[in-house]
């Protein structure tokens, strides 16, 4: 029986474990990637460890979120992480050098290589042919420390393109097609398998924007076969002896298939609030747009910015419109700063911002009130752009730039204008802004905590009863965006769960910290998808040091999942959804012999205010039910 490339990947890499869907293995991890807004917690989580060096082949620590320095804490963060970088032989890439999953497609990945990074767009990797995951902090933290990464192995969803894309239709709209069709959580325990005659038709930086979106279907990562063209993106960026050529074999078997077929396709645009809410720009319309933000690491590659600064050229940005560009890395910028379309965009009345995440993550740029944003990112969760009331979709780089001349949401098959095609370019390799960690070590580098790094919160093992009270009946498709915020007010203070705890769930509900407060020991109901997402662990540190217990939802995102249990809360999925229906805020919960339950599979939850009883499943898998035991991945470590 022919092999998918995924299990490939994974049988190449195979520790521990029996490599079939739904069975928990352990991978040896080639590479890991950290960047500023989850990083500080991964190093503080290494430093707990008592480990020296990394045992990864290569791990870099990326500067890429928390760039606005308005205070003395994100700039004492990026000091902190640049230190323990030293003290384990992790390379450090200063602010300013631009986006993680950019910088790392540049310069590090390798084809046939995994990748484990603290930031859910990880995947972005697997358009160079990696098994590239996002994972919580911790997970990351103990694979530079031991190599190894353990996951339930997915099933391999086939996606079939067909075709080749038509001028004004891009990659975005291939993952915007997939999303409408798999929706949010139609990626959950898969990897999503690219093959067919399109893929040829699909630069490494096209299909970079393609595995990155597949975060957006909660997928564990995508994966593209390594080709002519991934060979030629490794030349360009003078690394053509990273290539090697890898697919699946040709009578490979796959769980699910889906068939795109791109030259049906047309431009794309994801709705407010849910980058699965998709429709095509014609039948959208032309509504009227304040802001375009160009950037992030979906669509901020060298590619992608040259076709924007051809459409700019020029021309006028609408006198209504506020285009904003962030490009991906210092490389892409140096390059178009010499080749002149930097002028050609400055000119067209663009403001171009520092190298980093910015906008996409609300640090800086957020749109006015009630406006309409056309971003080409991948996230436009309600309130993410930093404004409550803006309207985000999220749309190719090809239609934002076009709608920002227009000053209204254009199709620009449309305008009547060609679209240049851009011809591969060479890079000149530049390491200016990574600090090697040669030379350094713990005996002669020092952990420089500024004042506002507080240590993380540790919970306790699980008593033989659990006792919460319900804080929180939270609906379908929660995001950790909802469960912890982050903007520029926020993020600063990453470092800090103490004081961003204060914050948790504050944009869907106010009240929640003060009513954990009251209760002490917490838990919340949850409906389907619950921590769709960032990856970030904060979202569930914060309830951690709030109180949480457990989580009993209809289903969970992955990544959140592990960040629980990692904690020590249990995720518990109701047998029965409907109830969570039964259940409200303010109910005392209570569940009995605790460790012994945890271990059978099923948890029964008593509510005693209903008098009702709930079965629920948990899923643990033998490393996840000890975890639960021991209040936490760093309480097991440490025995
Ligand atoms: C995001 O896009 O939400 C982030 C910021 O990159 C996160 C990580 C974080 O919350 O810090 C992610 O996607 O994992
Ligand atoms: Fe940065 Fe946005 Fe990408 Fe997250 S999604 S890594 S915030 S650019």
């Amino acid at each position: 029986m022919g092999k998918t490339l995924a299990y490939k990947i994974l049988e190449d890499h195979l520790i521990d474990g029996k490599l079939s869907p739904g069975e928990e293995i352990t991978i040896r991890i080639d590479q890991t990637l950290t960047q500023d807004s989850t990083g500080t917690m991964v190093y503080l989580q290494l430093e707990a460890m008592e480990v020296d060096r990394v045992k990864t082949e290569l791990s870099v620590a990326y500067i890429d979120h928390n760039t606005l320095q308005t205070g003395f804490e994100n700039a004492d963060d990026h000091e902190f992480i640049k230190s323990v970088a030293k003290r384990h032989g992790v390379l450090f890439s200063k602010p300013g050098n631009g986006i993680c999953h950019q910088l790392h497609l540049e310069n590090y990945g390798k084809p046939g290589k995994t990748l484990l990074g603290s930031d859910s767009h990880t995947p972005t990797g697997g358009g160079l042919g990696m098994i590239a995951i996002g994972a919580g902090g911790l997970d990351v933290a103990v694979a530079m420390a031991r190599g190894t990464y353990s996951l339930v192995a997915p099933k391999v969803v086939k996606v079939e393109l067909k075709g080749s894309l038509k001028p004004w239709v891009s990659a975005k709209d291939v993952i915007l097609q997939v999303l409408k069709e798999l929706t949010v959580k139609g990626g959950v325990g898969r990897i999503i398998e690219y093959t067919g005659e399109g893929v040829k038709s699909l630069s490494v930086t096209d299909r970079a924007t393609i595995t990155n979106m597949g975060a957006e279907l909660g997928a564990t990562t995508s994966v593209f076969p390594s080709d002519e063209n991934t060979r030629q993106y490794l030349k360009s960026q003078g690394r053509e002896e990273a290539y090697r050529p890898l697919s699946a074999d040709e009578d490979a078997v796959y769980d699910e298939e889906l068939i795109i077929d791109l030259d049906s396709l047309t431009p794309l645009a994801a709705k407010p609030h849910s980058p699965d809410n998709v429709d095509t720009v014609d039948a959208i319309g032309e509504i009227k747009v304040d802001q375009v933000a160009i950037g992030s690491c979906t669509n901020s590659s060298y590619a992608d910015l040259m076709k924007v600064a051809a459409i700019l050229k020029g021309k006028k940005v609408h006198p209504d419109v506020s285009l904003v560009i962030s490009p991906g890395s210092s490389r892409i910028l140096a390059k178009m700063a010499e080749n002149g379309a930097l002028a050609d965009i400055i000119s067209a009345g663009a403001r171009v911002i520092e190298n980093a995440c910015g906008p996409c993550i609300g640090m800086g740029q957020s749109p006015k009130s009630g406006a309409v944003s056309l971003r080409t990112f991948n996230r436009n969760f309600k309130g993410r752009s930093g404004t409550l009331d803006a309207d985000v979709y999220l749309v190719s780089p090809e239609t934002a730039a076009i709608s920002a001349v227009k000053g209204v949401l254009t199709d620009g098959r449309k305008s009547g204008e060609a679209l240049p095609e851009i011809p591969d370019t060479d890079f000149e390799l530049n390491d200016n802004f990574i600090v090697y960690p040669e030379g350094f070590d713990k005996s002669n580098t020092e952990v420089a905590m500024g004042p506002n790094i507080k240590p993380f919160p540790r919970n306790t093992a699980l008593p033989e009863t659990v006792e919460a009270k319900v804080v929180l009946h939270a609906g379908d498709n929660i995001t950790t965006d909802d469960i912890m915020p982050s903007d520029s007010r926020l993020l600063p203070y990453r470092s800090n769960i103490p004081h961003l705890s204060n914050y948790c769930f504050e944009k869907i509900d106010k009240g929640f910290s003060e009513r954990c407060k009251e209760a002490g020991k917490c838990a919340i109901a949850g409906g389907e998808n619950y921590g769709q997402g960032s990856s970030r662990e904060h979202a569930a540190l914060a309830p951690l040091y709030l109180g949480v217990k457990l989580v009993a939802a209809k289903s969970f995102a992955r990544i959140h999942r592990s960040n629980l249990i990692n904690s020590g809360i249990m995720p518990l999925v109701f047998d029965n959804p409907a109830d969570y229906d039964d259940i409200s805020t303010g109910d005392e919960l209570v569940i009995e012999n605790a460790p012994q339950q945890v271990k059978s599979g099923t948890v029964e939850i008593k509510n005693i205010t209903t008098g009702k009883t709930y079965k629920t499943v948990t899923n643990f898998s033998d490393l996840e039910i000890q975890l639960i035991l021991k209040g936490g991945k760093i309480n097991y470590m440490k025995g």
